[in-house]
């Protein structure tokens, strides 16, 4: 059965791109907050094969997206390592911090089977329900943004705690990278055999690193996950979201082996025109305060980003995580604007 979203990955070029929503399975959503109440903590919710598999299919059954994408969070890396993760309500995620190399020494070496089996589980049982013609999509974090959150014990702040470590500790702060390299490659291919089709890696704080920094605790680290993931998967195609990258989003094309990047809403069209689309497809970008205020702003950024790259190979995406109080309404309109527009033969 042809499915448009990993036609794309594979070198197509679709008339009509095909669309998904980073975050879609979410607070915006009634029928999640419901499933959301019943299953008690968030990780509880992620830990739970059936809930986690059915708010994965919730948004398909209302909007038909071409995209699936694994319900579950970065920080469940941490959290099978042995790092304390918890979510508070309204707060975002709390971990028991590393603050520096000292603290390596309380995480294992590998990713605990149980923690993981849980997730593996309900990719199986997501792809049981997954309908024909939609990719199932799994992820983790990028080590950077996995290892602010893990040294800092919460997000916000510029990263400010990561990045004092990694300048005081360069070597210390490798072996923290390593370790979720290895730990990122093993949980992408247990997802795998499980049953997703692509993966995508999440970098939500590379725009943070000076120029060296980004060589060295970006682009290198995600290179290695995905070469290690393609030895063993070739087939798989690899996403790489490094948010705020701006024209480094080039060096990620050149340097990770990544058959697509996710742009945030701030990438400059000329730039991507020439320097990234004729290398790899893209994903994004429709800003999502454009998509909260919904309107003829809503119309002008989705058909901004459809006339900027509907040309190649363009997955339609927000350029980050659709937000809370956004109306399904405007989703909606997005959604038939996307599926309506056919580009230029
Ligand atoms: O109360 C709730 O329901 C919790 C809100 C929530 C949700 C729905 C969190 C807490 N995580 C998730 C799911 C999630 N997280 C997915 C599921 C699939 C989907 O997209 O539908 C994915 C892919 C993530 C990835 C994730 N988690 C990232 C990378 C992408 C991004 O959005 O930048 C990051 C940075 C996290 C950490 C995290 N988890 C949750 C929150 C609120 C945060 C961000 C905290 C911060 O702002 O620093």
């Amino acid at each position: 059965m042809h499915k448009p979203l990993l036609a794309v990955l594979k070198g197509d070029h679709a008339a009509s791109p095909p669309i998904w929503m980073m975050r879609q399975a979410g607070r915006y959503l009634p029928e999640y907050r419901e499933v959301r109440e019943k299953a008690g903590s968030f990780l509880d919710l992620c830990f739970n094969p059936e809930l986690a598999a059915e708010v994965t299919l919730q948004p398909l059954r209302r909007f038909g997206f071409d995209g699936a994408i694994l319900f579950s969070d970065i920080l469940v890396v941490p959290h099978a390592l042995g790092q304390t993760v918890s979510f508070e309500v309204g707060e975002g995620p709390r971990l028991d911090p590393l603050g520096d190399a000292a603290g390596l020494s309380r995480l294992s070496d590998a990713l605990e089977p149980s923690v993981v089996g849980k997730v593996y589980e309900a990719v199986a049982r997501i792809k049981e329900q997954l309908p024909e013609t939609t990719t199932l999509i799994g992820f983790c974090g990028a080590p950077w943004t996995v290892a602010t959150y893990m040294v800092a014990g919460r997000g916000g702040d510029d990263q400010v705690a990561a990045r004092l470590f990694a300048y005081r500790d360069p070597e210390g702060f490798s072996r923290l990278i390593d370790l979720i390299v290895e730990a990122s490659i093993s949980y992408l291919l247990g997802q795998i055999r499980a049953g997703v089709e692509v993966v995508q890696i999440f970098d939500t704080w590379a725009g943070v690193l000076p120029n060296a920094q980004f060589a060295k605790w970006t682009v290198e680290p995600i290179g290695r996950i995905a070469a290690g993931v393609k030895a063993v998967a070739p087939q798989i195609p690899v996403i790489v979201f490094p948010k705020g990258a701006g024209h480094r989003l080039s060096a990620i094309v050149a340097d990770t082996g990544a058959d697509a990047v996710g742009l945030d809403w701030t990438a400059d069209p000329g730039f991507i025109t020439h320097a990234v689309l004729p290398h790899v497809a893209v994903q994004g970008n429709v800003d999502p305060i454009a998509l909260l205020a919904g309107g003829h702003a809503l119309d002008h950024a989705v058909d901004t980003v459809l006339r900027s790259y509907g040309g190649g190979r363009l997955i339609f995406n927000l350029g980050h995580g659709i937000l809370p109080p956004t109306p399904i309404a405007h989703v909606e309109q997005m959604v038939r604007r996307v599926r309506s527009w056919r580009a230029a033969q």
